[in-house]
């Protein structure tokens, strides 16, 4: 199947969301798992499109058609990583914080969580902190996952922390961290109680922080 992860990398860098999509339904047909196809064809496809954009081979644009046709292909593979029902192992607030829009992988870690029995509140990207402090309250957390995709925006996960801290719900619930700029030494830095590289690593994380 490599040929088609490869092909399925080369249509989403490209934003051709309707081929790409033909070859994820055909992939799915010829029984490939959601999460291969995340991790084989997709996010290699948003690595490179990055590549591209660093390199200046690839502007706003093109970043934002190839988004869009990897988005689309999320759409059908999310209801997918839901496999089976299994008991609640918790509720789980997602989002990406205050100035960042990046929300792909945000997306991805909510669904492989969701598929591994969390309750989902997701708040979306662009979240200010006291937004992720009163959906603690709200929804009687048990973990919070944060996102980040900017060296600029990580910082705003300790506002998050902070924000917990002085509203009195730190210590109810546990916070994981992730996205492409974290590190574990940030996680540490911030006190945050998790962190994670890719969405498997939540999913791991997550049962761990909660059980
Ligand atoms: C797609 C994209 C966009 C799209 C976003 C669309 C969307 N709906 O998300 C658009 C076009 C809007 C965009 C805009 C911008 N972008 Co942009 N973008 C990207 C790109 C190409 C891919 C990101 C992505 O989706 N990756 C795929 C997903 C699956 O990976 P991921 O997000 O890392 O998530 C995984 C893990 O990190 C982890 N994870 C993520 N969150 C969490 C949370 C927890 C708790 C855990 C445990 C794990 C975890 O699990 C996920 C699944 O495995 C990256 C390049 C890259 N290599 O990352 C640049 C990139 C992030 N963008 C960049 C930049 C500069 C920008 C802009 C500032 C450009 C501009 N001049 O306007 C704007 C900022 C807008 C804003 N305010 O947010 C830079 C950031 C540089 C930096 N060091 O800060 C990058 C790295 C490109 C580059 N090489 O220069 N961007």
């Amino acid at each position: 199947m490599e040929k088609e992860f490869t092909e399925l990398k080369d249509y989403v860098v490209n934003g051709k969301a309707e081929e790409a999509v033909e070859l994820v339904n055909k992939l799915i047909d010829g029984g490939g798992k959601a999460g291969d196809i995340i991790d084989r064809g997709l996010i290699p496809a948003m690595a490179e499109v990055g590549d591209k954009f660093q390199q200046h081979e690839f502007f706003i644009p093109e970043l934002l058609v190839a988004a869009r046709a990897m988005e689309t292909c999320m759409k059908i593979l999310e209801p997918l990583l839901v496999e089976q029902k299994v008991k609640s192992k918790g509720v789980a607030v997602v989002g990406t914080v205050k100035g960042d829009l990046h929300d792909i992988g945000k997306n991805i870690v909510a669904a492989m969580l969701k598929g591994a029995g969390f309750g989902i509140v997701d708040l979306g990207a662009d979240v200010p902190a006291e937004k992720f402090a009163s959906a603690v309250r709200e929804h009687n957390a048990d973990v919070i996952a944060v996102s980040a995709l900017l060296t600029t925006t990580m910082k705003n996960m300790r506002d998050v922390i902070q924000t917990l801290e002085t509203q009195g719900v730190r210590d109810s619930v546990k916070i994981m961290v992730g996205g492409a700029p974290l590190t574990q030494k940030y996680a540490d830095e911030i006190g945050a109680d998790g962190y994670g590289a890719d969405a498997a690593d939540a999913v791991k994380l997550a049962k761990q922080l909660v059980g």
